[in-house]
């Protein structure tokens, strides 16, 4: 009985000085930049081939807007520069979420309805929340303009109008 009762303690002591449940997923708080009004969330969570991302946003103008991971997860610019490129290990080319040539950090856009509110569920293959490739400390960003999920380096979407860094969420 003894035995058992250290036994558990052990397991307990150890989960504390670990102090880390698994990664089951990563929530972004998105903040104005560029002068804009455009904040929300994004979270994201994990699935067996990547991540289901669930995205709401305010604040935006009616329509679309290019949404993307950026590589530093660094979103002091005021116009969010320090943010970086889009997140692509591979070292591909500009694309949307589901285009065969594409950064990882590709999702397309997020459409707002008349009072600039958007709300999307995303499906993402391919996103990682451990490893050299993970999206865990990376920036999440919005664009003021369509991005037309073709042109490097970014489909032509414009300034940066929202930017959060992904933290992960146990
Ligand atoms: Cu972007
Ligand atoms: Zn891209």
């Amino acid at each position: 009985m003894k035995t058992i009762f250290v036994l558990l303690m052990s397991f307990c002591v150890a989960a504390i000085v670990r102090g880390e449940d698994p990664v089951i997923g990563g929530v972004v708080m998105l903040q104005p930049a560029s002068g804009s009004q455009a904040k929300g969330t994004v979270i994201f969570n994990k699935t067996a081939d990547g991540a289901k991302a669930v995205v709401d946003l305010e604040g935006l103008k009616p329509g679309k807007h290019g949404f993307h991971i950026h590589e530093k997860g660094d979103c002091s610019d005021p116009k969010a520069a320090s943010a970086g490129g889009h997140f692509n290990p591979e070292h591909k080319h500009h694309g949307g979420a589901d285009t065969a040539e594409r950064h990882a950090g590709d999702f397309g856009n997020i459409e707002a309805d008349a009072s600039g509110k958007a709300h999307a569920e995303v499906q993402l293959k391919g996103v990682k929340f451990d490893g050299a490739d993970s999206i865990i400390g990376k920036a999440v960003i919005v664009h003021d303009k369509e991005d037309d999920l073709k042109t490097d380096p970014s489909g032509n979407s414009g300034d940066r109008i929202a930017c959060g860094v992904i933290e992960p969420m146990r």
